[in-house]
């Protein structure tokens, strides 16, 4: 190491034009002014001088010491930019670049379907119930009138878990459940999920969806049956609709009927969606058979009632013109998008 402070001057301004980090710069500190450090050694070692020599090298030692300061300062000072606007540079951000776009989901079409009905059933004062996709043999048929040798009752339509509990074709055990739990006036909607050995194919599925309705009260006659559901159909297709009525047969009611509507695609002249005939069948109805609201615990000496029951993926595939009803369960999301 150089022993006279000019020189130790020349060779700390060398390593400090060298020094690169503020690490390096601390390290040039410590060897030339730190405790052990090459110009605190020339300072320490001064008692043996003579008064002028002692006086001459303080002179010089101090000076050189205060230059290594200001050296140190302004390197210093020079990294801590440096290291700022490196640190600058990584972390830049382009605030005018474009946000990307975050893909939203949508409600699924059969969901958006049961909730339409569901909101025109509810402005005409009805409430919406729901209850086991899993039923009692008690409640899918018996309590429905269908009798013991009915075809739907057959292993062939019916998902049987086991002879007594299986998967429920309708919703119709939930009303029957408000009938055994309330008393009239009842009116209330049951959407929801229902299962049939049916094999696939564009109209057919093992596992749909139904919205079944109840009314029970006093007086209850078919032309309000016939008043609610031409009202359904004028709110749900459109008011320029018609509807009319034909017999027709269920075990659960009596007289039975399906409704058709006049075609809202093509005005009842014949079409591709009404097949030509300028109708379209949409929902079962009837008025509740006496049996059904004695097991319910209804005095049937007192009320009547009206029911019907509507397939949720028939007026969604009318309404927005679906031509499959795989289409519902293949979550394409082609498809799904078409919906949102
Ligand atoms: C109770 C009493 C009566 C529900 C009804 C229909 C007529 C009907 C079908 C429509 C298409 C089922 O999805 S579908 O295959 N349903 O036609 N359903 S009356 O009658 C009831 C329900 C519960 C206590």
């Amino acid at each position: 190491m150089a022993d006279k402070p000019e020189e130790l001057l020349a060779e700390a301004e060398a390593l400090l034009t060298g020094a690169a980090s503020e690490a390096d710069i601390e390290a040039v500190r410590i060897r030339f002014l730190g405790k052990k450090g090459a110009l605190t050694a020339i300072l320490r070692s001064m008692g043996s001088l003579s008064p002028e020599e002692r006086k001459e090298l303080g002179l010089k030692a101090n000076a050189v010491r205060d230059r290594i300061e200001v050296l140190i300062e302004e390197k210093k000072s020079g990294a801590s930019a440096t290291a700022q606007a490196q640190r600058f540079q990584a972390e830049k951000l382009d605030v005018t670049e474009p946000g990307r776009a975050f893909p939203r989901g949508t409600r699924h079409l059969i969901t958006q379907t049961i909730d339409e009905i569901s909101r025109i059933f509810m402005q005409l004062g009805y409430s919406v119930t729901e209850g086991p996709e899993v039923e009692t043999v008690f409640y899918n048929f018996d309590a429905l009138n269908a009798a013991p040798n009915h075809p739907s009752r057959d292993l062939t339509d019916t998902f049987y878990i086991t002879e007594d509990i299986l998967l429920r074709t309708q919703t119709s055990p939930v009303q029957i459940r408000t009938l055994q739990s309330t008393k009239p006036p009842i009116k209330v909607i049951a959407p929801g999920r229902c299962f049939r050995t049916d094999t696939p194919d564009a109209t057919h599925s093992p596992m749909f969806h139904q919205v079944e309705g109840l009314l029970v009260d006093e007086g209850v006659t078919m032309a309000d049956l016939k008043g609610t559901l031409d009202t359904f159909a004028k709110r749900m297709f459109g008011e320029d609709v018609t509807t009319k009525f034909r017999p027709h047969f269920f075990p659960f009611t009596e007289p039975s009927a399906e409704m058709d509507m006049s075609c809202f695609v093509c005005g009842g002249k014949g079409c591709r969606v009404c097949k030509g005939s300028g109708w379209i069948e949409i929902l079962g109805c009837g008025m509740v058979h006496p049996n059904v609201l004695k097991v319910g615990g209804i005095d049937t000496e007192r009320y009547t009632g009206f029911a019907f029951g509507m397939g949720v993926e028939r007026i969604a595939m009318l309404k927005h013109g679906v031509d499959d009803i795989r289409h519902f369960y293949e979550n394409d999301v082609r498809f799904m998008k078409q919906f949102g």
